[in-house]
């Protein structure tokens, strides 16, 4: 595979930084919700700050002939570099640390699953399901299932393949987080098809590890949310909202073609099993899609960061009270979402890529108190699954793009902390 490297960040022009820096403190004010549209077409039209970080582009998959939705990575043998794996072209591929070349541990074939598989799973995870020390791989495609890492993975034999759950239906999303508060790791999934498609309509399920998930043909399903999130529930997140002590989940449903979406929402777990409590965040969200919990203004209480990924924007509830604040109302279909400490300075900030082919990639860095300074990363890439990782086991966050349309798999090196 042919690896390609090129400078996207084009910031570093040192008479438009010099510029910057003679206009005034009052242009200079980050992006901050509370005056979303004046200050966007402000920032838009002065020369941008220089970013404290730079992004340089490195491929993984030049061009496949699907779309690539999601990957993750791992350093599954134990070697010391990151392997990322990745659906396409009806397998699963493990790309190793060393050369990124790849290697199938699956074919995406009927007879599996109840639903014919499609050429690339929407959404993936990695869960040590069996609990022997190596990363699993969880994967939604029609079905949610798991394949086991092998003592050698990269031996050329496929992984076992086991069923989670194969009567949801719609599971956009599949993601890991401890939700029941046990110390060992569950499964959130979404199933937003309707009741012609799936006994668990417009539903949110969590889902628990068997005692012998080896010899198991159905996790323990969980509905939190049963018939209550219409409308093309995308993207969940978990966090404690509220500070009893128990998770929450978040989601976000992208509405058109589904009825009943373009919301942002959470659901509070009760002390005792049984029902959960749905909080509604937002309504008229135009393609509501991905929603994360975490602390983005440095008060101790947990905010939710969220993007319209089908529609425009990004931006953020400011806990306890969740507070709606825009953060950039005009970048298009940022279909991905990523809370973290991108620059190394405590806080944590925000990154997105949109989802077409001329999508633009960019992070958003925290300036504190939950202001925000946009900086691009790249443009014509899109994306469906955006990740900070160390890729290069440097010790700063690099991101993982899914490219989606563009097929293709490329990370983002982050350069670390130059101011
Ligand atoms: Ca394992
Ligand atoms: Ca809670
Ligand atoms: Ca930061
Ligand atoms: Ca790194």
């Amino acid at each position: 595979m042919t690896k390609h490297k090129k400078v996207v960040c084009i910031w570093q022009f040192r008479f438009l930084w010099i510029l910057a820096l003679t206009i005034s403190s009052q242009q200079l004010t980050p992006l901050n919700g509370q005056s979303v549209s004046r200050t966007t077409s402000e920032h838009e039209s002065r020369a941008p700050a220089e970013s404290p970080i730079q992004w340089t582009k490195h491929s993984i998959v030049e061009q496949s002939k699907t779309a690539i939705n999601s990957a993750v990575a791992a350093d599954f043998d134990a070697d010391g570099k990151m392997d990322v794996i990745a659906s396409y072209e009806n397998g699963i591929y493990l790309h190793r640390g060393s050369d990124r070349r790849p290697i199938e541990i699956h074919r995406n074939v009927s007879g599996l699953s109840r639903t014919k598989p499609k050429a690339a799973c929407i959404h993936s995870c990695l869960i040590d399901v069996d609990g022997d020390g190596d990363q699993d791989f969880i994967g939604s495609n029609q079905t949610i299932f798991w394949l086991e890492c092998p003592d050698k993975p990269f031996s050329g034999k496929p992984w076992s393949y086991r069923t989670v759950d194969d009567e949801i239906l719609g599971s956009h999303c599949v993601v890991a987080g401890d939700v029941n508060g046990d110390g060992k790791m569950d499964l959130i999934a979404n199933s937003f098809r309707d009741k012609t498609a799936t006994q668990f309509p417009e539903s949110i399920v969590w889902l628990e590890i068997p005692v012998d998930p080896r010899n198991s043909t159905q996790w323990k399903r969980h509905v939190f949310a049963n018939k209550d999130a219409p409308g093309g529930s995308h993207y969940m997140g978990l966090g404690d909202l509220n500070g009893d002590g128990r998770a929450d989940i978040t989601c976000g449903a992208k509405g058109d073609p589904f009825e009943g979406g373009n919301w942002f929402a959470w659901w509070e777990q009760p002390a005792i099993d049984g029902p959960w409590k749905k909080h509604i965040l937002a309504t008229h969200q135009l393609g509501a899609t991905n929603i994360q919990p975490a602390d983005l203004n440095g008060d101790k209480h947990l905010d939710i960061a969220a993007t319209r990924g089908h529609g425009k924007g990004i931006l953020w509830f400011e806990g306890p009270r969740f507070t709606q604040r825009e953060i950039d109302t005009e970048i298009e279909r940022p279909h991905t979402l990523v809370t973290a400490d991108l620059d190394g300075d405590g806080d944590t900030d925000i990154a997105t890529c949109g989802s077409l082919v001329n999508g633009t990639a960019a992070w958003f860095e925290n300036t504190g108190k939950g202001s925000f300074q946009k900086f691009k990363i790249d443009t014509h890439q899109g994306s469906y699954d955006l990740r900070a990782i160390d890729m290069d086991g440097d010790g700063d966050l690099d991101l993982l793009n899914a490219g989606h349309g563009n097929k293709n798999l490329v990370w983002y090196e982050n350069s670390g902390k130059q101011r």
